[in-house]
């Protein structure tokens, strides 16, 4: 994500907590101001702009698509990994995979170098993989200048190496790195300009003006015609600078005005990350791109807790807020997953439910389904405990609801038996929370998932520690030892940047407030 939409989602996820008239104020900062120019008539005078496109379901890599992009930001996952997921992807329904690690410097900021030839052997292996699990590989190239994350910079480096879109050799360069890919049995490939910077270098302020949809969308039509004249059977998918509102916008105006119909077009929703996305959201949306939109769904990458909240966390929970009928709505679907790519299946499968019969899609029986059945899980119980408090994320906002519920009935509790009725579940709970680094080491056969969640899961029986003492502390309250032991353990939970489970530190904290 770049600075300033790192920025507006972290003041849209607060605005939105505060419950307050967010969007208007947010939402104007995704609108560059362009002036009112036809791209088409200025960049290629010799060719008609297409028509307005009509609604186009005809390419076979764009309709029903239920894909997961590997898309987000941070170390990619490794060969072996998306074997896994691709393994994973052909059991449970999905049918395409797209290559968008935003930190493969050979699809983004060195995009037009070519793959060593050791290299080029890996995702040949992994192109196969794919096509042994019937998954169509789509590979994304991002030639543009990608805009810093917070605290970085762009070096003059990356500079030079983006693309100038109206240069011809920079174009071949891209055809190059296509041609490259489709040796090793590549035919799909998607153009993205997310999280590109929106400034154009001087060759293109002559040919664009400052218009950068145009110039995205130029090099997407152009290289669209020149592929296919090539390989009839080459698919591109466009994903533009501005890939999330609902609201008509300059970029948005120049794309529907002049984008090849055959090309899908990726959004995001509302937002970049989102609680909800509905029929009515993709519906406006088909009319300003042209099109139906292709879900770019950021659920459940988890890079952003990460980068901008430096409290990783991890998203367990099932896929919940897309109404029944938003497939219906849409070209098709993508998941973006976590930097864990074993424990991304939790969700992936509860994904992969919705996508099937999402009017019949249950996420709490559908997540209870996942969390038993996902890779090596010999103690389902134990699994599902774990996840039930990695369930805090943009989509819902307790970790687990459950236990929130136990701990009110103790806060609350009418009458001394039914308070200690309330304090025995807990202690329970606690105790059983404590207990699960050692039960699940004994019981996962999945050492990739462990060494995945093992600092959540440490974070996770440590917070349940402080809660044994903090109702050991509630009930001998004059225990000036043990409420200091209390504050002390408290203390030293914040010491691991991993949040998990944060209604427990939250009832620690109740209790130390006593
Ligand atoms: C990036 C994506 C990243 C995600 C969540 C899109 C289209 N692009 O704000 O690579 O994983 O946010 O952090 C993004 O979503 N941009």
């Amino acid at each position: 994500m770049k600075a300033r939409t790192w920025m507006i989602y972290l003041s849209v996820v607060a605005l939105v907590v505060a419950g307050l008239g967010w969007y208007a104020a947010d939402h104007k900062k995704t609108m560059p101001s362009l002036p009112n120019v036809t791209p088409n008539s200025q960049t290629s005078p010799s060719k008609p702009a297409p028509p307005t496109p009509a609604p186009s379901q005809d390419s076979p890599a764009s309709s029903d698509i239920r894909g997961v992009i590997e898309g987000f930001y941070g170390d990619p996952w490794t060969l072996a990994q998306r074997k896994s997921m691709l393994q994973f992807m052909g059991e449970h329904h999905f049918n395409t995979y797209v290559y968008a690690p935003k930190d493969d410097p050979y699809q983004r900021k060195q995009w037009s170098r070519l793959y060593p030839a050791s290299n080029l052997h890996e995702m040949q292996s992994l192109v196969q993989s794919a096509e042994t699990n019937n998954i169509h590989f789509v590979y994304s190239l991002s030639p543009g200048l990608p805009a810093p994350l917070p605290g970085e910079t762009s070096t003059s480096d990356d500079e030079t190496r983006s693309i100038t879109y109206s240069s011809p050799s920079d174009r071949d360069q891209l055809a190059a790195k296509i041609d490259q890919l489709r040796s090793i049995g590549v035919h799909d490939f998607l153009l993205s300009f997310d999280d590109v910077q929106e400034t154009l270098k001087p060759a293109d302020q002559t040919q664009y003006g400052t218009n950068i949809a145009s110039a995205h969308i130029t090099l997407a039509n152009d290289l669209y015609q020149r592929e296919h004249t090539l390989d009839p059977t080459f698919h591109l998918w466009f994903a533009p600078t501005t890939y999330y509102g609902v609201q008509d916008n300059p970029y948005w105006q120049t794309l529907r005005a002049n984008l090849d119909p055959a090309i899908p077009v990726i959004w995001t929703g509302n937002w970049v990350l989102n609680p909800t996305i509905t029929s009515a959201q993709a519906e406006t949306v088909t009319h300003l791109l042209g099109r139906k939109p292709l879900l770019w769904d950021n659920y459940p990458v988890n890079d952003y807790t990460y980068v901008v909240k430096k409290a990783p966390q991890l998203f367990l929970g099932p896929l919940v807020g897309r109404d029944a009928d938003l497939p219906g709505h849409l070209s098709g679907y993508i998941a973006n997953p976590q930097l864990q790519e074993e424990a991304s299946k939790v969700a992936l499968s509860t994904i992969s439910d919705y996508l099937q019969n999402p009017s019949g899609y249950q996420p709490t029986p559908s997540w209870k389904n996942a969390t038993a059945t996902v890779g090596g899980i010999g103690d389902p119980a134990a699994w599902q405990l774990f996840c039930s408090y990695a369930q805090e994320s943009t989509l819902r906002t307790t970790s687990n609801p459950e236990f929130v519920q136990m701990t009110r009935d103790y806060w609350n509790a009418p009458n001394p038996q039914a308070r200690a009725t309330a304090e025995s579940r807990l202690r329970a709970e606690f105790q059983n929370l404590a207990a699960l680094p050692t039960r699940l080491s004994q019981t996962v056969r999945n050492p990739d998932l462990l060494t995945e969640i093992n600092p959540w899961l440490t974070k996770l029986a440590s917070l349940a520690q402080v809660d044994l003492t903090a109702l050991d502390s509630l009930n001998d309250p004059q225990n000036a030892t043990l409420r200091q032991h209390l504050q002390t353990q408290i203390r030293g939970t914040q010491s691991s940047s991993y949040k998990i489970g944060t209604d427990l530190l939250t009832f620690a904290q109740q209790a130390a407030a006593h």
